[in-house]
């Protein structure tokens, strides 16, 4: 089992052992930020599943807490699924979660607090009339779970939304309630979308279009654009999109429909699944919790005991920029890990080179990045024939272009028999104009065989002026990385058996045959951050 404990994380969430999945009701509550999750108590595979809590002061730092909610009623005996919070305005909090039932039916049921007063909300009580909503006529039994946050609508009334399919369109239905015991369902649904199969986890939230702080979920009126997220049950990737909200109607639709749900961009391009929002009124902002599943067998997570962990927690705005996509970012508290840094100014990374940065060990880092190409190179490109281009069906890191790829090196050994490349690659799109791709290229991530060795990525938007830039948090077997100051994020999760501890290096490379490029780095070390579990029955001698 040494062999595999170095893959646990120093700063990421997760429990002791066991298997997590979903993210469920997150909250800030009297001082407190609570975190629940999908949780097997019994193994490191997916079943059993019941929700584990854990609280924190600062999303970083969490203590374990007993079990909020298990299987012990007939409408979630086969499982106590996921769900969301909503805040009263009087700061009650009410939890809608899926259950499925003895009869695995997907139920939705309500519980609350027992005790307001603490803090902690270690006790939960569910609803002596649950459940309160099941499939209406038409829905499949075992298509509708994950209700959202609910918003107030200008007739006072609470909504929510909750995921499902007709055929092969995915579609959330939308409902109202006054006391979210007996509900209304409205006409239609928020929205769908053909050919994305079962909507997971919908999410449905405001962001502003002047502001960067983050909206309360009911916010609504001028300045405000509304976000619909799925994740998609067929192809296991969250997709969002942008668009107008239609409250009296109750419909929602896409600023562009080309990029609609499901058909259009996605949080990460790497792992990240089932995620959710919240309005974090503590800070004014939003933050997005994302579920980071293994990408090893599973044989090997029965093996060291655990699987999965969750991402760093996100900040999400509007990119005032482009308009078109939302910009995510580490929670700021993540900084406060920061040890010692090293700093590289210009360094020249010629066509072909690698070149190592003395760091010491590199388990545990935060990497702050600005890269800049040789602006002749860019202006021959810029007349040559256009390339098609694609992380995931390219070579990778080691397929060389005129002006890529070039990038880092993390999670590398001295002599580089395993290395996760993070890094760009400019081609000229066939409408004339340069592109910028970012990608990770897990292919020589680990000698293991038994593991996940795609290449991720995506377009990337690079504006006039702008350098090209990327922040990477590494953490022993996750790599998570962000473009452009979080308009595109890769997410993936590595397995390196000789890139450890004192062995992991750091190396910048560039595989371009025809241009310089110049690079100048910010890396600090990174503390761990304490996760400790909580035995309130101690007695203190
Ligand atoms: N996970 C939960 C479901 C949800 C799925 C069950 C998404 O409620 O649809 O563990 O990962």
């Amino acid at each position: 089992n040494s062999m595999l404990s170095w893959q646990r994380t120093a700063f990421h969430f997760q429990p002791e052992k066991n298997w997590m999945n979903d993210p469920n009701g997150p909250l800030f509550y009297k001082g407190w930020y609570h975190f629940f999750y999908q949780y097997n108590p019994n193994g490191a595979v997916w079943g059993n599943i019941v929700w584990g809590h854990a609280v924190s002061k600062d999303l970083i730092h969490w203590l374990h807490l007993p079990l909020a909610m298990v299987a012990d009623q007939w409408y979630d005996q086969n499982g106590v699924w996921s769900g969301s919070a909503t805040i009263l305005p009087d700061n009650r909090v009410v939890m809608l979660y899926t259950g499925s039932t003895n009869e695995s039916v997907q139920v939705q049921n309500l519980a609350y607090p027992v005790d307001p007063s603490d803090p902690l909300l270690i006790k939960w009580e569910k609803y002596s009339g649950n459940p309160v909503l099941v499939p209406p006529p038409g829905i499949n039994k075992k298509d509708f779970r994950d209700p959202t946050t609910a918003w107030l609508t200008s007739e006072g009334k609470w909504r929510i939304i909750i995921g499902s399919k007709i055929n092969k369109t995915g579609i959330s239905l939308v409902y109202d309630t006054l006391d979210f015991k007996t509900y209304e369902r409205l006409d239609g649904i928020l929205h769908g979308v053909p050919g994305t199969g079962m909507w997971e986890c919908a999410d449905f939230y405001p962001v502003s279009e002047v502001s960067n702080e983050g909206m309360e979920t009911s916010a609504n009126g001028l300045g405000v654009r509304h976000v619909v997220k799925a994740s998609l049950d067929d192809d296991r990737h969250d997709y969002y999109a942008i668009g107008t909200y239609d409250e009296k109607n109750s419909k929602w639709y896409p600023d562009n429909p080309k990029i609609d749900v499901g058909i259009g961009i996605r949080y990460d391009y790497g792992i990240f699944y089932a995620s959710k929002s919240f309005y974090d009124q503590n800070k004014r902002r939003r933050i997005l919790w994302g579920w980071i599943s293994e990408s090893d067998s599973e044989l090997a997570d029965v093996r060291k005991g655990w699987a999965s962990l969750q991402g760093i927690p996100r900040t999400i705005s509007l990119d005032k920029k482009t308009g078109t996509n939302l910009l995510q970012w580490p929670v700021e508290e993540v900084e406060s890990l920061r040890l010692t840094s090293s700093e590289f100014n210009d360094v020249q990374v010629t066509p072909g080179s690698v070149v190592p940065l003395d760091i010491g060990t590199a388990t545990q880092l935060d990497i702050v990045a600005e890269f800049e190409m040789d602006k002749k190179a860019l202006e021959e490109t810029a007349k040559a024939n256009y390339t098609e281009f694609s992380c995931s069906i390219s070579g990778g890191a080691w397929q060389r272009g005129a002006l890529g790829p070039f990038g880092l090196l993390v999670l590398a050994d001295d002599i580089r028999s395993e290395q996760t490349p993070v890094y760009f690659y400019i081609v000229k799109g066939s409408d004339g104009n340069l592109k910028t791709f970012f990608c990770t290229d897990q292919s020589r991530s680990s000698v293991a065989s038994d593991v996940n060795k795609q290449i991720y990525g995506s377009f990337v938007s690079v504006l006039e002026g702008e350098k090209l830039s990327v922040r990477i948090l590494v953490d022993h077997s996750i790599v998570e990385s962000f473009a452009q100051g979080g308009r595109a994020c890769i997410t993936s999760r590595v397995y390196p058996t000789r890139a450890i501890y004192g062995a992991a290096r750091i190396f910048v490379f560039n595989n371009a045959t025809e241009a310089t490029v110049t690079t100048s780095l910010k890396i600090w070390q990174m503390n761990s951050a304490f996760i400790r579990p909580f035995h309130p029955e101690k007695k203190r001698p």
